[in-house]
């Protein structure tokens, strides 16, 4: 299992689960100088993301582009790939292509959280998990050129009435044509969700694509009441090799966030 940590370069999301904060330049740096494998970018558009420059910029802070998230289609530009109105369905799914277009140069994943929607007054659920699965079918097939899945998140409760749990995550996968969408399991939507967290990693099994590794009550971990036992053990289990990315409050700060969270990191992994 690799080490992840998240940035965030939108300043609307401000007081959100992102470790760095920093600009792209100084996270990346201080990503690498603190040992991480990765980074997980939260930008508000392609152009923030400097393209021609992100490569030399990961390349000398020694760290690679696990994945980029689509929050900004929905928290800048409120598009979501549930939405009643057609044409901002496909605004939505053309935003996530170019997301995939962008993490994908880089051999990273893309994220589908927010952007999922709900369903609401206009739109009933069955029809909201239909756009939602016709989105995932296009984004998927659109990642394949790249070698990597396109990576859907299950949200709690609070943020989402698509799929909560790891189980509903996986009956919405495989109910699709394509096999190249994987879930990302989030330790704090699932502390909220499952019954029995490192159960939900078993159902996840192979479709686990990608870990978001935060506490309970969404600090590094390390600082809340989860129970990394089990959760380290099933992820063991299911022969998960993939990244465990911070998504985490930037608490106390985020520089000795990312110091914990690396602390917690060579803990858990290193345990026997
Ligand atoms: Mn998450």
């Amino acid at each position: 299992m690799k080490s992840c940590i998240t940035i965030s370069l939108v300043e609307e999301a401000r007081g959100g689960p992102f470790v760095l904060w920093d600009g792209l330049e100084e996270s990346i740096r201080f990503a690498g100088e603190l040992g991480f494998d990765a980074v997980e970018i939260f930008a508000p558009s392609i152009e923030a993301l400097k393209l021609d420059r992100l490569g030399g910029l990961l390349d000398s802070a020694g760290v690679k582009l696990a994945a980029l998230g689509t929050g900004a289609g929905w928290v800048k530009h409120r598009l979501q790939l549930a939405d009643a109105d057609a044409e901002k369905r496909v605004q939505a799914k053309a935003f996530v292509r170019s997301v995939i277009d962008a993490a994908g140069q880089f051999g990273a994943m893309a994220i589908i959280g927010s952007m999922q929607g709900r369903s609401d007054d206009q739109v009933d659920p069955a029809t909201a998990r239909g756009y939602l699965a016709e989105a995932l079918e296009d984004g998927g097939e659109h990642a394949r050129q790249y070698n990597v899945p396109l990576i859907y998140e299950p949200l709690n409760r609070y943020e989402t009435n698509q799929c909560c749990t790891v189980e509903d995550g996986v009956k919405l996968l495989q109910s699709l044509n394509t096999d190249n969408v994987r879930l990302l399991c989030d330790l704090f939507h699932m502390n909220i969700e499952e019954a029995d967290i490192a159960q939900g990693l078993l159902i996840g099994d192979k479709l686990v694509g990608h870990v978001h590794f935060v506490d309970s009550n969404r600090r590094p971990v390390g600082y809340g009441h989860m129970q990394y036992v089990p959760i380290i053990d099933a992820l063991r289990e299911i022969g998960y090799d993939g990244y465990l990315c911070a998504e985490a409050f930037p608490w106390p700060d985020p520089h000795e966030a990312a110091r914990q969270t690396m602390r917690a990191y060579r803990y858990w992994t290193s345990r026997k």
